[in-house]
């Protein structure tokens, strides 16, 4: 058997481009790697989040969504587990920090961090993670920006110091192999974020 792809992800606030990069990263990577987007809203789990997140129904409340949230990581473990065992690299475009993130930034009682953290335990860990950065008034200005749930300047500015603050405070071991780079995409075009995110992973693939 030949060696285990690498789980790379790619993290951050809303439209700050990880998609686009997510998905420049996979072509760059060829037949060997895979991409998986989440939440990934093609699986029944996914359609009721995408409800959710369009408003388009009676909203949940903040503790389902977040466990629906959950289950679509887990639907997908397998999956992700037995391509990085075959040896292909898997790129994310989202994961468990963006579930503890937007969760935790609601302030709900009793959804601190550790209550979003568990339901992600156990899921595998990232080889290293790529975080956008920008700021909260950026991401509005970018196309679509206020079409879904979360977008809005306040929320997002929650959400970032939400990351950072996971970033630092759990599990600071684990946080340190992850390999964690942050990347400032305020005013790059495509085309030097691409470039910056294929240096990243050709020094840690
Ligand atoms: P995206 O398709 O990447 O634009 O993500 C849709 C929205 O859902 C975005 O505002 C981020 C949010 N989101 C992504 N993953 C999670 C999660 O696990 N939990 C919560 N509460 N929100 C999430
Ligand atoms: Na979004
Ligand atoms: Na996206």
């Amino acid at each position: 058997m030949g060696p285990r792809g690498r789980l790379i992800l790619i993290e951050g606030l809303d439209r700050t481009g990880k998609s686009t990069q997510a998905e420049l990263l996979a072509c760059e990577l060829g037949s060997n790697s895979v991409l998986l987007k989440f939440p990934d809203r093609t699986t029944p789990v996914g359609q009721l989040i995408d409800d959710y997140l369009k408003n388009r129904h009676n909203p949940l409340p903040d503790q389902a969504i977040h466990l629906l949230f959950s289950a679509n990581r887990w639907e997908a473990a397998r999956r992700i587990e037995s391509a990085l065992f075959a040896g292909k690299h898997v790129i994310l475009d989202r994961y468990v920090y963006s579930g503890a993130a937007y969760s935790c930034a609601k302030n709900v009682p009793g959804m601190d961090m550790k209550w979003c953290l568990d339901p992600e335990r156990g899921l595998i860990k990232p080889d290293f993670t790529i975080f956008f950065m920008n700021n909260g008034h950026e991401s509005e200005q970018r196309a679509g920006f206020g079409d879904e749930r979360y977008e809005t300047v306040q929320f997002q500015d929650r959400v970032k110091h939400t990351f950072l603050e996971l970033f630092e405070t759990w599990e600071n071991a684990s946080y340190r192999e992850n390999n964690m780079r942050f990347l400032n995409v305020a005013n790059k075009s495509i085309t030097e974020v691409a470039l910056e995110v294929k240096q990243i992973a050709e020094k840690c693939i």
